[in-house]
């Protein structure tokens, strides 16, 4: 399958290949989920189901980085992150749509994805839960006599919960190597961040634990790539803990089915003008490395992936419903 993580990319400056090849990540997920949308509405995938239309610049620029080794903890907007770090698409539709081929056997769906051969060690529906995970995964790394790092996505509101604070200042304490990702896109579920606080920036909420953080334009994923490319070295180094703040937008709902009665005050149309697609090849014209016929090619490709996984999940079947018990009884 074209795009996602890498055995060993590691960690340098953009170039032609690179911006490629976030170009072909961006678009693996957004036709993945502009087409997850319809079959979610037609009840053909099962739970919530949560799009990161417009936010896809953060996942490809940070797991296209990583190794297959070093986890990726995700949260509930799970698809971006999941397709960037090398969940193969076909198995993680067939997740979403609950059938036995999925990554964990139909038996997850999209808020309990994990592919452990990939670092992808889980979406979660608990909001903040994920971020201790990511913690406990690099402190195991450190006394298992190597620097891996971990990363966690979180969203600004799940910066809002107490464990985030206790999770950043364990990170700081011992100083190990973890990246904590924000996608700060102004909302938790309906409300947005200035009724939950009066601190705009959750980089600003790393600075107390004297945790290194920045804050960038979650729609450019070259400065994304720029930036959390310098964490990952950091971290690989023992350099200790990092908080990368990526600000951008949702272009949808919060789940598929959201009756979006606040959405009238979201300025979508400014933050289309933004799209983090659109942009790359934009910087890339402008560097001459490739144009927007590239891109077309890329969405095509992208498209085609969709459409093969999508008859790979229908063509899958449902889970035995004897398997749920196997596998949590021990013999
Ligand atoms: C512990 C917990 N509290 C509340 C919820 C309900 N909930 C689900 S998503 C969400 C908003 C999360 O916002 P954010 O972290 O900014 O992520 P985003 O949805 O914006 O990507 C909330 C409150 C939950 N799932 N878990
Ligand atoms: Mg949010």
């Amino acid at each position: 399958m074209p795009g996602g993580a890498a055995a060993d990319p590691g960690s340098q400056a953009l170039d032609a290949g690179g911006a490629e090849r976030l170009l072909a990540t961006m678009w693996r997920i957004r036709a993945f989920e502009e087409r997850l949308e319809p079959l979610k509405r037609s009840s053909m995938v099962h739970g919530l189901t949560h799009l990161s239309i417009g936010q896809e610049a953060v996942a490809a620029g940070v797991c296209t980085q990583l190794r297959d080794d070093e986890p990726v903890y995700s949260n509930h907007r799970a698809n971006g992150h999941a397709l960037a770090k090398g969940v193969d698409m076909g198995r993680l539709l067939a997740e979403l749509m609950g059938r036995a081929d999925g990554c964990c056997r139909g038996l997850g769906g999209s808020m309990h994805v994990v592919d452990v051969a990939h670092g992808f060690l889980g979406a979660t529906g608990v909001v903040g839960g994920n971020l201790p995970f990511a913690v406990g995964s690099a402190l195991a790394s450190r006394l298992l006599g190597r620097e891996r790092p971990a990363v966690v996505f979180f969203g600004d509101g799940a910066a809002q919960t107490g464990i985030f604070a206790e999770t950043v200042n364990l990170a700081s304490l011992w100083q190990v190597p973890v990246v904590f990702v924000c996608e700060n896109n102004g909302f938790a579920e309906f409300t947005p961040r200035s009724a939950h606080t009066r601190v705009e920036r959750v980089s600003d909420l790393a600075a107390p634990f004297r945790v290194a953080a920045r804050t960038v334009d979650g729609n450019d994923v070259a400065e994304v790539h720029r930036v959390f490319a310098d964490a990952l070295t950091q971290a690989r180094a023992g350099g200790g803990p990092f908080l990368l703040e990526c600000l951008t937008h949702r272009l949808s709902g919060h789940y598929v089915g959201d009756p979006g009665g606040y959405r009238a005050a979201v300025e979508d149309e400014a933050w289309r003008a933004r799209d983090p697609i659109g942009r790359l090849v934009r910087q890339a014209d402008a560097a001459g490395w490739f144009d927007v016929e590239r891109s077309r090619a890329a969405e095509e490709a992208a498209r085609d992936e969709v459409e093969a996984a999508v008859a790979f999940a229908l063509g899958s079947p449902f889970p035995d419903p004897g398997i749920p018990a196997e596998l949590t009884y021990a013999r």
